[in-house]
């Protein structure tokens, strides 16, 4: 079946034909590419079309997609059980990785998306500190917990309104939302309200607005507006762990949270979650304490096995040297190319993580985002597209690159932008 067929077919029995929204092209318009197989740094669409990707499936992607030794993980685990619904030795391996590679982690529980892991952390924080005030930042997105849809309340209204239907004014009333590296509102907000926030909760990176970098000093306020207030500091880490750095952007900024979330890559492209933190907070959920979680298949055992061959090759020697060498010279070649066609245009990356914007500079916080021209960004979009190069389909996206990615497809890609920029 073509695209567009298969398209038609799904919106007769799917909300927008899709089972994520951005998935349905709603950003960029035209239809959806439906995928049928991929390998390495390569989709190919159900019409047979080849395209080198930079979603990778929103980050998880990072060794390549359908990697061998992933592939064979996961083979084995299923020949022997699906699901248990108990424990594993599986779970206990993860769970030594993840807080051998993030130290911050004391204690971890596993669940099976970066919705539930943040939806969790706020339920804990607010457990262990007995406050109700949650603070995040215009931009940034944790999943879509109750709690977390919340858009920027108008002028000074620091407190959110809801920024889905469905979700009830009470529900957010103690979320607050403030501007991304915006220090100074940080610290007046913390001195009016800073006795009853429970948590701080952010985007140590932020990747859901576009590719935003902490401003200096930034991160550093948040760690000392939360430790002389009792509030908890939750670095969201769901798409930068393991993509910024092996320890994640708190490896990389030498932050030190309270929790972390994290999800994407430690599932390497199964459903896999996870929280975790200081263990006097951790030690607070169920069975334990009294914060209630729970998971019919949090730590699955094939999920597990696809996030523990993931985090092998992650950990490699090298690894993130050369993702992240790549990554840099796909940005610098498509800004050279850009500049040849004398196209308004920047970009950055950190880690395997990147961000291109039709602006003459990467924006600094969610306003200049806003500034980036996007319709410029959708007809650049396409033009790739129809060159074999599938870009996260919104301006609003980072993108990823894997460690498949090599010089043969960053050439591709850049000869594929040259056209592109000229259209
Ligand atoms: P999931 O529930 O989608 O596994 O994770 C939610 C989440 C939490 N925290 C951060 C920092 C995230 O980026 C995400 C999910 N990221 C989006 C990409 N922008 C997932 C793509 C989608 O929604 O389809």
């Amino acid at each position: 079946m073509k695209n567009d067929e298969l398209f038609a077919r799904a919106r007769k029995l799917i909300p927008g034909g899709v089972n994520s929204p951005v998935r349905a092209f709603g950003a960029v318009g035209g239809t959806p590419v439906f995928f049928a197989r991929a390998a390495g740094a390569h989709l190919w669409d159900v019409e047979g079309k080849r395209y080198v990707d930079y979603v990778g499936s929103w980050g998880p992607m990072v060794a390549g997609h359908s990697h061998p030794a992933v592939v064979a993980a996961v083979q084995a685990a299923a020949a022997n059980a699906l699901s248990y619904g108990a424990p594993t030795q599986a779970e206990v391996e993860l769970a030594e990785t993840l807080c051998r590679l993030v130290p911050s982690l004391e204690s971890v529980r596993l669940v099976s998306s970066g919705t539930e892991a943040t939806m969790t952390a706020i339920r804990l924080a607010r457990g262990f500190t007995g406050r109700s005030t949650i603070v995040k930042f215009e931009g940034c997105y944790h999943g879509h917990a109750d709690a977390l849809l919340v858009k920027a309340g108008s002028g000074a209204l620091t407190f959110g309104n809801p920024s889905s239907a469905g979700v009830p004014a009470e529900v957010v009333a103690h979320t607050a939302v403030l501007s991304y590296n915006d220090v100074a509102g940080v610290k007046a907000f913390f001195a009016k309200n800073g006795k009853s926030v429970a948590a701080i909760i952010v985007e140590p990176v932020a990747g859901n607005m576009n590719l935003v970098l902490p401003a200096s000093g930034f991160l550093e306020t948040l760690r000392e507006e939360c430790t002389r207030h009792g509030a908890l500091l939750i670095l969201d880490e769901v798409m930068t762990g393991f993509r910024v750095a092996l320890g994640g952007a708190q490896a990389r900024f030498g932050i030190k949270p309270d929790l972390t979330t994290l999800g994407k890559v430690i599932g390497g492209g199964l459903p896999v979650g996870a929280l975790g933190g200081r263990r006097e907070i951790m030690d607070k959920l169920a069975p334990l304490g009294p914060v209630y979680q729970a998971g019919t298949l949090s730590g699955n055992p094939v999920a597990v096995a696809a996030g523990l061959a993931t985090l092998r090759l992650v950990e490699q020697s090298g690894f993130q040297e050369r993702i992240e060498g790549t990554t840099r010279l796909l940005v610098e070649g498509l800004v050279a190319e850009a500049k040849k066609a004398g196209v308004a245009f920047s970009a950055q990356s950190i880690g395997s993580m990147f961000g291109v914007y039709f602006r003459t500079a990467p924006p600094k916080d969610f306003a200049e985002v806003m500034q980036c021209d996007k319709a410029r960004f959708n007809r650049f979009f396409h033009a790739m597209l129809e060159r074999g190069v599938y870009l996260a389909p919104s301006a609003y996206e980072a993108g990823f690159v894997s460690a498949a990615h090599g010089s043969a497809e960053i050439d591709a890609t850049l000869a594929a932008a040259r056209g592109a920029f000229a259209t």
